[in-house]
């Protein structure tokens, strides 16, 4: 009786103590994993991730849930890896390229687009001035109405933030004017925005821009509309094709500027302008 009792005794404990090494060796690899995710040390942490998949995933839900955890801390060490190159070079055009492909590949991820996005807008605060952008938090131009410009907010026609501008004339006046909080346009090198034409009109309508330093002096430019879509105009001002001059403008102190549709032409357009801006010359 008493050698049966210890056999059975022995046997409880070896499976009792078989059972749980397995556990432990389980947890102790999920702890390690979990360490080096907190860590931030994404490269070691998504080969331990692969190994407790490899090793202790059992159910297709286990092996789905860590699938996703790996591909979500790819995206931790991508967007870690771009930050930490821009950080070191201050290359803006490869961070930006580099960030737009991440934020579509990561655009179901509000967290890791929601970053990437706020590490975008940093970068580009870094070159780009703001003339309008259309957004409900910016002082629209108080003849907005009269103009026939009202808030954009289908996203598919929203190139940046939450709105855009639709300009449909013929409803007052042909124009709209912006009073930017950068004055000083001298360190800048490009003007631009992007705008959406729904139909190719037949004869092009014309969009006329007026940058105005003093009254009577001022930069202007003219650009038709002779396209289907979108397209993102760039205007270097100073270039050739830049901004004509009247009297003696000054970079340095814009007042104001103007978008007039048609001028003389008096062919109505449809279009959605966004994300107007003033761009320095960068890497
Ligand atoms: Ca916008």
């Amino acid at each position: 009786m008493l050698r049966a009792g210890t056999f059975m005794l022995m046997v409880v404990l070896l499976q009792g103590f078989a059972s749980p090494s397995q556990e432990s060796e389980k947890e102790e690899a999920w702890k390690k994993t979990q360490e080096l995710m907190e860590r931030g040390a994404w490269g070691k942490a998504i080969k331990a991730l692969k190994s407790y998949k490899r090793k202790h995933a059992e159910t297709d839900e286990e092996k789905e849930r860590l699938a996703g955890l790996i591909a979500r801390a790819g995206g931790e060490k991508d967007l870690a890896e771009i930050q930490k190159k821009y950080r070191k070079n201050s290359k803006v055009r490869p961070a930006m390229k580099k960030i737009k492909k991440f934020i579509r590949k990561f655009e179901n991820d509000d967290d890791l687009r929601g970053r990437a996005e706020e590490f975008r807008e940093a970068v580009r605060s870094t070159y780009v001035a703001v003339i309008i952008d259309f957004e409900e938090s910016e002082d629209w131009p108080k003849d907005a109405d009269v103009a026939g410009l009202t808030p954009e907010t289908d996203p598919g026609m929203v190139r940046h933030g939450e709105q855009a501008g639709r300009w449909k004339t013929g409803i007052g006046s042909k124009w709209f004017q912006v009073v930017p909080e950068t004055k000083d346009w001298a360190p800048y090198s490009y003007f631009c925005f992007w705008i959406y034409s729904a139909e190719k009109p037949g004869r092009p309508g014309y969009i006329w821009m007026q940058a105005r330093s003093n009254p009577g002096d001022y930069f202007e430019y003219v650009y038709p509309i002779d396209f289907k879509g979108w397209k993102e105009v760039r205007i270097e001002f100073r270039g050739k094709r830049g901004f004509g001059t009247y009297r003696k403008p000054q970079w340095s102190m814009i007042e104001d500027f103007t978008f007039s549709h048609a001028g003389e032409t008096g062919i109505p357009i449809d279009v959605v302008i966004d994300d107007v801006r003033l761009e320095k010359a960068v890497r």
